[in-house]
């Protein structure tokens, strides 16, 4: 069910007055001349803590919200879970959320309705790679390409079903599995014409040579989105130089979240005390401040008091 809070009413009237959430999404993935970066957000705490460091945009990640609900990325949540999951994150803040939509889950028809669903839950976008379902994490093993032409249709079928109002972002995932740059390129211009709004290149290297290659071929058709996860000692400048349009800072939030999580067990556990990690924590009057408890708290006063 969607949240029916103060907080949430006040969000959609303040964005029936502005832009939608995807035509922010598409001015600073398609057609602004500035880097633009997308962090990842995988429930709506995670969601919330992003926008209040100042991030403009967020990707919803399938990695690191599989990894939330314990599950691989390897399309073990299913399409609904991480519907509901993305709900999470664009009820906590008013920032565009680019959705790792993986490969559709299936074919045209269940990539359609994936993104059909994502839209009517407030998403800005989504992203859909050429995988196979099930799919397998880009890092995780090798794994095979979809057909060009299937592809294609997959991603026509998206635009045809939520086109107007929903940023459609087709991956590659050519060099991933080893397959060239020439096939990364022609695989770029069949998505093009397919109808992508911007095309994401996937890389697993650890410097941003292929990535730097493909931007010089490619030209720019569309524009480029990357995700810099093993790439990470290449200066943003080299992206900005290259004209790249977007950087996906893809699943920090959710490795930071597992470090933390697992020194504060460790140490409770061996020191049978929380009395020296309490400088380190968020406080209590951190976690209501941030979830926003003096709205609830002036709600009340309106609706279970009123004068
Ligand atoms: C994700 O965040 O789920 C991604 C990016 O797809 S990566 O895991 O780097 O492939
Ligand atoms: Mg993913």
């Amino acid at each position: 069910m969607h949240d029916q809070s103060h907080s949430a009413l006040a969000k959609r009237a303040d964005q029936s007055v502005d832009s939608s959430p995807s035509q922010r999404l598409r001015a600073d993935v398609c057609s602004s001349s500035k880097l633009f970066f997308l962090m990842e957000a995988h429930d709506g705490l995670s969601a919330a803590l992003a926008e209040r460091a100042g991030f403009k945009g967020l990707w919803a990640s399938g990695l690191s919200i599989a990894c939330a609900l314990g599950y691989r990325d390897a399309n073990e949540a299913s399409w609904s879970q991480v519907v509901d999951a993305v709900e999470r994150i664009v009820d906590s803040t008013q920032l565009p959320v680019l959705v790792d939509g993986d490969g559709g889950f299936g074919n045209f028809n269940n990539a359609r309705l994936l993104a059909r669903k994502l839209r009517q839950r407030g998403a800005a976008g989504v992203a859909l790679e050429d995988s196979c379902f099930p799919k397998t994490n880009s890092f995780v093993d090798r794994h095979p390409l979809a057909d060009v032409d299937e592809f294609s249709g997959r991603l026509r079928a998206v635009k045809d079903t939520v086109a107007q109002d929903f940023v459609l972002v087709a991956r590659i995932e050519a060099l991933i599995g080893g397959h060239g740059m020439d096939e990364a390129i022609l695989r770029a211009h069949a998505y093009a014409d397919a109808g992508a709004d911007a095309i994401l290149i996937h890389s697993r290297r650890s410097a941003a040579d292929e990535i730097l290659a493909f931007a010089r071929a490619w030209q720019n058709r569309l524009p480029v989105v990357i995700i810099p996860t093993k790439y990470y000692r290449t200066p943003v400048s080299a992206y900005r130089k290259a004209h790249i349009s977007t950087v996906i800072w893809a699943n920090h939030a959710m490795r930071a979240a597992i470090a933390a999580m697992r020194q504060v067990y460790h140490r409770i556990l061996t020191e049978e005390s929380t009395s020296s990690i309490e400088p380190s924590i968020a406080t209590l009057d951190e976690v209501f401040e941030l979830l926003r408890y003096d709205e609830l708290a002036s709600a009340e006063a309106r609706y279970l008091r009123p004068s």
